[in-house]
């Protein structure tokens, strides 16, 4: 089965004018690198601003949305107002939403549902706390945020699971590919048995945890990682070279 790579930067609250014109300037002359989507994740306030100003081929995403289309839901965006932008794509349940800002498992299944059915496609991110792993408790916590979203019954064609293990997230620690590989292979197997075999052989679960471009290469070769989703390192020069890690 041949996943479409995905590389996805999740530039997180970061960036002014001045420095996301730098960055759209070495996306802008990127050289095309075989067969890869790619989707750049702005501050709110920016997603125009980038839209605007990048070559096609490169898609934006929202870093968040809300369960529902409009109302009195002071400082949340809706993904009717991401679709008007022209927008294809939202991460949702990303480990600092999670646990910087305490959204629970339901309400990201809620707000993966709604946006699914507003016509948006959805990064949904899992992944273990290092006391959770320490705990032996990996499986466990990736499958009740995975089971989440299999309870809602939503279509998987607008799903891309991110893994990101939240001890690996902006620390420089990346999950070595034997330790990616393994919980990747066992969302796989959670979804040939909690959905189908379909589900399971052609959803994209990318890696995200201080991916680089010297470690994106070895991660991409390992057969249950289907891309990344990059923080950091999505703000720098070197992000081209870890879309370009599988070809
Ligand atoms: C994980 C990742 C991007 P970083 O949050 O989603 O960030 O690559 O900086 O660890």
């Amino acid at each position: 089965m041949t996943r479409k790579f995905f590389v996805g930067g999740n530039w997180k609250m970061n960036g002014d004018k001045e420095s996301i014109d730098g960055i759209i300037a070495f996306l802008n002359q990127s050289a095309a690198c075989g067969d890869v989507d790619v989707v750049v994740a702005p501050p709110t306030i920016y997603i125009t601003y980038v839209k605007e100003r990048l070559r096609a081929g490169i898609e934006v995403a929202a870093q968040n949305s809300y369960k529902v289309a409009k109302g009195a839901f002071t400082g949340e965006i809706s993904p009717a107002m991401l679709k008007d932008l022209g927008l294809k794509w939202v991460i949702l349940g990303h480990s600092e939403r999670r646990h910087v800002f305490g959204e629970k498992d339901d309400l990201i299944a809620d707000k993966a549902v709604h946006a699914i059915e507003s016509g948006l496609d959805v990064i949904y991110c899992i992944g273990e706390k290092l006391e959770e792993r320490e705990a032996g408790q990996t499986k466990e916590v990736n499958f009740r945020q995975l089971q989440a979203i299999v309870d809602k019954n939503l279509d998987w064609n607008h799903v891309v699971i991110a893994y990101e293990p939240v001890w690996a997230i902006g620390t420089g620690k990346t999950a070595s590919p034997e330790q990616a590989q393994e919980v990747h292979g066992w969302i796989r197997e959670y979804l040939r048995e909690k959905v189908s075999d379909k589900v399971s052989n052609e959803t994209r679960i990318i890696y995200g945890g201080s991916v680089t471009a010297e470690n994106a290469a070895e991660l991409a070769k390992k057969p249950d990682i289907d891309g990344f989703l990059v923080g950091g390192a999505s703000l720098k020069p070197d992000f081209v070279k870890i879309i370009c890690a599988r070809s």
